[in-house]
């Protein structure tokens, strides 16, 4: 499964709700899949697209949706943990797995290496995990997870591809058009 391809299925089925998007490909791809208000883009923010994701989720009714990397959550495997503690019910965290630090060159993470994050979620309390490999397996626990109560932590196993072009970001525009969105 390509992370392009899969990202197009995200937004499909995501509606007005806000993303978060990992840096670097993850979100490169989620501006090229269709660039919306309610993408917040998280350039060199390593390890932080799900806490910020928590936050929004906890300040808000509206299902908020994470589109995380392995690497940068391996980085930061406190964030899984915390969300486990606070059980956001409103939570959809998404793992872009490719098994590796791709932006920076390619190298294998722990997860090629035999680490299941989707196991280290539900070891943190997070009941609703789920491991996917191909783009009708995420789209049907995607609907799912839209559907049922979280936190929701779904694994989907991805392959690399050529990158796109990076896309054409202003964090301050971002931030802006993502507060603004939520005060409307
Ligand atoms: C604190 C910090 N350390 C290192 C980096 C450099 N860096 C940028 S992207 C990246 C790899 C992220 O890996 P992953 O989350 O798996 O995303 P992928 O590139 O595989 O899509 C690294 C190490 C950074 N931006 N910030
Ligand atoms: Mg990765």
């Amino acid at each position: 499964m390509l992370r392009f391809e899969a990202t197009k299925v995200i937004l499909r089925h995501a509606g007005d709700r806000p993303i978060v998007a990992n840096l670097g490909p993850t979100t490169d791809d989620l501006w090229h899949a269709g660039h919306r208000d309610r993408n917040f883009y998280t350039y060199g923010s390593m390890g932080l697209c799900s806490s910020i994701a928590l936050g929004m989720a906890l300040s808000t009714q509206e299902q908020v949706i994470s589109l995380d990397g392995d690497g940068s959550l391996l980085m930061n495997m406190g964030a899984i943990a915390t969300i486990g503690r606070e059980q956001p019910k409103n939570l959809i965290v998404v793992v872009w797995d490719n098994e590796e630090w791709g932006q920076t060159g390619h190298q294998p993470s722990h997860t090629a290496k035999g680490t299941d994050l989707a196991e280290v979620a539900q070891s943190c309390g997070i009941r609703q995990t789920s491991t996917v490999s191909d783009l009708e397996e995420l789209e049907a626990v995607f609907q799912n997870a839209l559907q049922t109560e979280g936190p929701w932590f779904i694994v989907a196993k991805i392959q690399e591809a050529e990158y796109l072009p990076v896309a054409p970001i202003e964090p301050e525009l971002t931030l802006f058009r993502m507060r603004d969105s939520f005060s409307a």
